[in-house]
């Protein structure tokens, strides 16, 4: 998921062209604006964390760009790729990841990921609908 960060600050086509040379497949993408109920069921199990009311006015900010990305070891290479989570660490750490090129803190962080193949596919169908085509 390209952030309301990464769409205002124009980092779509960057971040595109990132996934498409490291080897991905875009299967799917969709654009949508959360709204509250929305993403506080996307990040529900942050439900209970102090930042949860500014991560979710966050979120609602503006809209974001869903895609399914295709590859062997996505998960694993796509977290690698995008960095740690306060883009102020990846500044540092990991200086040509996705993060540190595209976001600004541990808020706006430019993208997400998912973190396992179990959140993968409740994240993915959370956006897209099975259809008969798969
Ligand atoms: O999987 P990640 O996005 O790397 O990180 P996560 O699952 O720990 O947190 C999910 C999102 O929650 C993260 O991308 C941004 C937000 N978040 C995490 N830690 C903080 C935070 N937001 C704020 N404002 N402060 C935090 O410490």
């Amino acid at each position: 998921m390209i952030k309301p960060d990464g769409l205002s600050g124009n980092y779509t086509d960057r971040v595109k062209e990132i996934i498409l040379d490291s080897g991905f497949s875009i299967c799917k993408e969709m654009v949508v604006q959360l709204d509250e109920d929305t993403a506080k069921s996307f990040y529900a199990e942050h439900a209970s964390n102090s930042f949860f009311p500014n991560l979710v006015r966050y979120m609602t900010s503006g809209p974001v760009l869903v895609m399914v990305l295709e590859k062997v070891n996505a998960i694993a290479d796509w977290r690698a790729l995008i960095g740690p989570t306060d883009a102020r660490k990846a500044k540092v750490a990991h200086p040509y990841s996705i993060r540190a090129m595209c976001g600004v803190d541990s808020e706006r962080n430019c993208v997400h990921g998912s973190d396992s193949p179990e959140s993968a596919v409740r994240e993915i169908s959370f956006f897209f609908k099975a259809t008969s085509s798969g």
